[in-house]
């Protein structure tokens, strides 16, 4: 067999140099195709290795991208937007308001935070956690806005920053009929327990959290706790 190999050595010079030209030629015509690595390295990779391992990471980051977003949806299925999915509309809206030395803002099922108007870091009042309702005996202003009386719907805003020598903060969201989203007064009723009183037409024509005359949302079996 050994001579098979050493074949090269018997032939006469010009053949040999037609052969390993023949030879170095088929090498870079590989190469170009990408069949072949360019490196006489053994650990270089091809360039067809290198494009299919390139497309599997794409196809994989592809992968995750949509499980992620399809988590998202899920989670939003299966988050509660109230009586009929009423706040759905309000999602991702928020609501400001100035009051002292801060700027309130209420992020509809979203979050609570009070902003400094000196600057500075914003302090998170609390992170919505569930519905509920309240009773209220409110004269209501000749303008309209404020709670009135009777049952209103309550967002619990919890968990916010901890306060020093006191609880984490939370925020109460007493809600009332209004044609438009409004953040009517802020109260701190004890250290960092704060309450917004607001204004908001997701909650027109309900009567504690139900809507009024009709069995609609009741009826939907699966969000009627309000
Ligand atoms: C900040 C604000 C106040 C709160 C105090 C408690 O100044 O969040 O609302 O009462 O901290 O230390």
């Amino acid at each position: 067999m050994l001579i098979v190999y050493q074949l090269e050595a018997y032939l006469p010079p010009a053949a040999r140099k037609w052969v390993n030209e023949k030879l170095r030629s088929f090498r870079a015509l590989l190469i170009e195709n990408g069949i072949l690595a360019s490196s006489h390295d053994a650990s270089a990779e091809s360039p067809a290795l290198e494009a299919a391992r390139n497309a599997l990471k794409a196809a994989e980051d592809d992968l995750s991208s949509h499980k992620r977003s399809l988590e998202d949806s899920n989670s939003d299925l299966t988050k509660d937007y109230g009586t009929s999915d009423i706040f759905r509309a309000l999602k991702d809206k928020c609501v400001e308001k100035d009051s002292g030395e801060y700027t309130y803002e209420l992020c509809w099922l979203g979050s609570t935070k009070q902003k400094s108007k000196k600057g500075g870091a914003h302090t998170l009042m609390g992170s919505f956690v569930s519905f509920d309702t309240t009773t209220v005996d409110d004269e209501t202003p000749v303008d309209g806005k404020g709670l009135g009386s009777g049952e209103r719907v309550v967002l619990k805003y919890e968990n916010g920053q901890h306060c020093w020598n006191g609880p984490n903060r939370s925020t109460m969201i007493v809600l009332a009929c209004s044609e438009s989203e409004e953040i009517w007064k802020i109260t701190e009723e004890e250290k960092c327990v704060y309450r917004m009183e607001v204004g908001t037409s997701a909650v027109c024509g309900m009567e504690a959290g139900k809507p009024v005359g009709g069995d609609k949302g009741a009826s939907e079996g699966t969000k009627d706790e309000l």
